[in-house]
């Protein structure tokens, strides 16, 4: 670089931190004239920025690095992550419906996979029907702010990126200019990245005595059953509009895992074979009870014993998740691609932080995977896991035909929620059965029932008089 483009480019840097805090078209005594007070709460403050003109970014040209002409012929994999935008109407709990903004017409928007060094390839579109713009933000790249840009209704924008870093990454809306980002996000505008080690994960070592208790290690293949589980806060009016008044103040109205309330809680078919009666609740909360539910019904997750299971956690929240599983220790917590904690009993993950715990249920049971708040644990935020056949209903699935031979997990029989399972990666067991379950519009889950997931609201029925 010499002098005078070295000159050119710290001016051109300047500029562009002063229009990223700033806005570029407005100068001090503009901004001063219109400072926002955040301590008054003011339930305004999204207009005033509104009418300043939102947070305009002011970015250089994309530097060749990131060019996708350059990066598709650079022999690495290249994932092409195809995002649509737009605002639908989903249910929430209590038999209501609010306004939701997705991508792809589901909450969360689809997991992208993909192995550190890879290159991603992201194209965002916004029908020419939808009222609003919007933009994504991947925590996963390392481009300039500018690529976020906002795209208005009837355009398509892209940019392309290498995976540099492994580990779990938020992607979210970044509003229209910035403006709205809150809403769009909180209404359902986030998914996640999955970016797996380049050289694969770890082997799990657990501690445990033997013997008369001597201290011994079991390692587990690095092979392991994968589950997500994305964190969210919702703010809504009584009509099922976002509240930027509640957000504000941080008074959430619901407590969401993977969109919704108590999405991973038992149903009426569980009620069925555990107590043989559907309206016999097995599980204090079960709002989603009931085959008319159909993709929104709640589903059980289902787990070997002694298997190596993989969460992969993100909090897309305002509010800190303490993750903890009732009845288990987080055998391994890794954060990035470091190992932060083992053997431990909660870990704190922060507003859009993630985390990938490791852990092997160790006896067969119920255990529930929970944000140890009371008031998120309460609102929605109780998830649970069945481990083995703590119910014995094994001989009786057997003898009844449902079954032919005794199953190490109910997954066999029933599959597990197509929304809590990611994308295959390197180290990925397969699933032995998905449902379709999830925030989803019923034309995504008519795809996926395409595609041959299992839609559990047409086959309880036959199971059921097979039980009888
Ligand atoms: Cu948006």
């Amino acid at each position: 670089m010499n002098k005078r483009t070295s000159m050119l480019f710290t001016i051109a840097a300047v500029a562009v931190m002063g229009a990223t805090l700033f806005g570029s078209t407005y100068t001090q005594t503009q901004i001063a004239g219109q400072s926002l007070d955040a301590s008054k709460l003011d339930i305004d403050v999204m207009e005033k920025i509104h009418q300043m003109g939102g947070l305009q970014l002011v970015m250089p040209q994309a530097f060749a690095e990131t060019d996708c002409a350059v990066l598709e012929n650079s022999g690495r994999t290249v994932h092409e992550f195809n995002l649509e935008g737009y605002s639908v109407e989903l249910p929430i709990m209590g038999g209501k419906t609010f306004n939701a903004m997705t991508f792809n017409g589901m909450v969360p928007g689809p997991t992208l996979r993909a192995t550190q060094g890879d290159v991603v390839k992201m194209t965002l579109h916004i029908p020419d029907w939808e009222v609003t713009g919007h933009g994504n933000d991947m925590h996963a790249s390392q481009i300039t702010a500018g690529a976020f840009e906002s795209v208005n209704p009837g355009e398509t924008s892209q940019y392309c990126y290498i995976a540099e870093a492994a580990g779990i990454f938020k992607y979210h809306c970044s509003g229209v200019k910035l403006v709205g980002m809150d809403q769009h996000v909180l209404s359902g505008m986030y998914g996640i990245a999955i970016i797996d080690p380049a050289k694969g994960y770890k082997k799990l070592m657990v501690e445990k005595t033997s013997g008369s208790g001597e201290l011994d290690r079991k390692f587990y293949d690095a092979d392991a059953l994968e589950f997500q589980l994305q964190y969210n806060q919702m703010y809504l009016t009584e009509d099922g509009n976002y509240d930027a008044g509640a957000m504000f103040k941080h008074q959430n109205t619901a407590t969401v895992v993977n969109g919704m309330q108590f999405g991973y809680v038992p149903n009426m078919a569980h009620n069925l074979l555990v107590n043989g009666d559907v309206n016999k609740n097995i599980f204090v909360a079960q709002p989603w009870n009931g085959l008319e539910n159909k993709q929104y019904q709640s589903q059980l997750m289902f787990v070997e014993n002694d298997q190596h299971v993989r969460l992969f956690i993100e909090n897309h929240g305002n509010e800190p998740l303490f993750f903890h599983i009732v009845g288990e220790i987080l055998d391994r917590v890794t954060q990035g691609n470091r190992v932060q904690s083992a053997a431990t009993e909660t870990w704190l993950i922060g507003g859009s932080q993630g985390a990938i715990v490791d852990l092997v249920f160790d006896e067969p049971g119920v255990y529930a995977g929970v944000n140890h708040d009371y008031a998120a644990i309460y609102t929605g935020a109780a998830s649970i896991w069945v481990a083995g056949d703590p119910f014995n209903l094994n001989p009786v699935l057997v003898e009844k035909g449902v079954l032919e031979a005794p199953v190490p997990s109910y997954a066999y029989a029933l599959g597990n929620p197509s929304d809590a399972v990611p994308p295959m990666g390197m180290n990925s067991i397969a699933h032995p059965a998905i449902n379709i379950h999830g925030l989803y519009t019923d034309e995504v889950a008519s795809e996926m029932k395409e595609n041959g997931l299992i839609p559990l609201w047409e086959v309880i029925p036959v199971v059921a008089e097979m039980l009888s």
